[in-house]
Parts: structure tokens; sequence; C-alpha cells
């Protein structure tokens, strides 16, 4: 049986998309990006919405796997490409990271698009989460030696998430709330800035973090 390959079809930027780019990168998947007609094509899609994993392991080109929501599909491609531990409490501490930064980033639309009555109490209400979050993780990444990774040795799920999730909140939401990057930027830890540089430039990952925007060149400005 030839080996599987991956269609990640999402629209033009990291978004909900970028984990999981990074760990096909980093295996050597054979994987493309498609960008769909949009709205066109949303009525095909699993629950109408995107990213959406499709997987064809056969020589006919049909898929025979399709799945969506991103947790999800990085959960899948985690465990399946080995970036996931086997140990289910181990795999689980990774695991919070999608969760954890999920809601930081809907914390950050809740304060973007709120009415200019609740703009700044939802502004204080992402920092909030925010700061509690950089705390943690750089807490994580200080016992794990400051390697700038957040688990081990090398690249992991948590890693992908992380990076993916910084990239979207730091280079693509400014049309949302012009200077958040450098807001973002200005609360992290020297841990936490090692770890985004030491991502951005993993041989394992760099080709696919070389694409859009250097989130390494934001928090190194
Ligand atoms: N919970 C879903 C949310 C997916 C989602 O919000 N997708 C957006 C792009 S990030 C989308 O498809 N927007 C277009 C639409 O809803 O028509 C996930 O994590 O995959």
């Amino acid at each position: 049986m030839p080996a599987c390959s991956y269609v990640i079809r999402y629209f033009g930027l990291a978004g909900r998309a970028e984990p999981s780019r990074l760990m096909l990168t980093a295996a050597k998947a054979d994987w493309a990006d498609e960008n769909p007609d949009w709205p066109a094509a949303k009525a095909d899609q699993p629950f109408g919405q995107l990213p959406v994993l499709v997987e064809k392991s056969g020589s006919d080109d049909e898929p025979d796997f399709v799945v969506g929501q991103s947790g999800t599909i990085e959960r899948y491609l985690g465990r399946k490409l080995g970036f996931l531990p086997a140990d289910l409490k181990q795999a689980a501490l990774q695991e919070q990271f999608h969760d954890q930064m999920g809601d930081m980033i809907l914390a950050f639309y809740h304060h973007a698009f709120a009415p200019e009555s609740i703009k700044e109490e939802k502004g204080k209400a992402f920092d909030a989460t925010l700061e509690k979050f950089v705390q943690v993780q750089t807490e994580l990444l200080k016992s794990n030696g400051n390697s700038g990774y957040l688990f081990g040795d090398s690249f992991s799920y948590a890693d992908a998430v992380s990076y993916g999730y910084y990239k979207h909140l730091m280079a693509e939401t400014d049309k949302y709330r012009p200077g958040i990057a450098e807001h973002v930027a200005g609360k992290l830890t020297p841990e936490i800035i090692k770890h985004i540089v030491a991502i951005e430039n993993d041989p394992a990952v760099k080709e696919q973090t070389a694409k859009w925007a250097s989130v390494a060149a934001i928090v190194q400005a």
C-alpha cells in the first residue's frame, strides 16, 4: 500500500491550521495546502468550516478519511506522526496547549470585536488570560532546561500548537487591533522568546515557519 498523503484545506494564513502543517512538515509527510473557493465550498465541509484534513492512502487519489475541527486534526496527526506521547497523562499535559491557547485567542476576539462600552473590560480579561498563560509556559520552559522546547529535547505537539497560535495572534490579528503584536510581545518572558525563536529556526519545520510572517522577528524587535 502506498504511504498516506494529506491535504490541509484552509485559508491562506497560519490561523487554526498551522500546528497541523508544522507536524506534517516535521514528519516529512507527503502533504499539500488546498485553499477552496469560499463560501462556495462551505457546504462540502464536515461542519461547514475550515480547517479540514483530507487523507488519501489508496492509489486512486480518492480521499479515504476526511475530518474537521482543528484540535481533532492536530491530535490525530500528533499521535499518528509521533509528536504526542503514547502515555495518556503525558499526552494530556501537551494537549492542554490547544485548548488554553484557543481560549486565549477567543478572549482576544471577544476584546477586539467588543462594543466600545465593554472593550476595555474585555481587554483586561484578554490580558489576564495571556499573563496567566505566560506564567505557566515560562515555568514549564524553565523546568525543561530552557532549551526552547516545551517537552523533552525536540519538537513536539505542544511546540507546534504554541508556535502556530502565537503566530496567528501576533502576525495575523493586527487588522482587528492595531499594535496587538507589540502588546503581546511586551508581556512575553525571555524563556518564551527563546522558545519562539528556537521553533521558528528548527530545521525540522523551517520550510513551513518561513512561510507567512516571522514571529521571531516580532518578538526580537
Ligand atoms: N472549532 C473550529 C472553528 C473553525 C473556524 O472557526 N473556522 C473559521 C476559520 S478559522 C471558518 O471556517 N470560517 C469561515 C466560515 O465559518 O464560513 C476549529 O477549531 O476548527
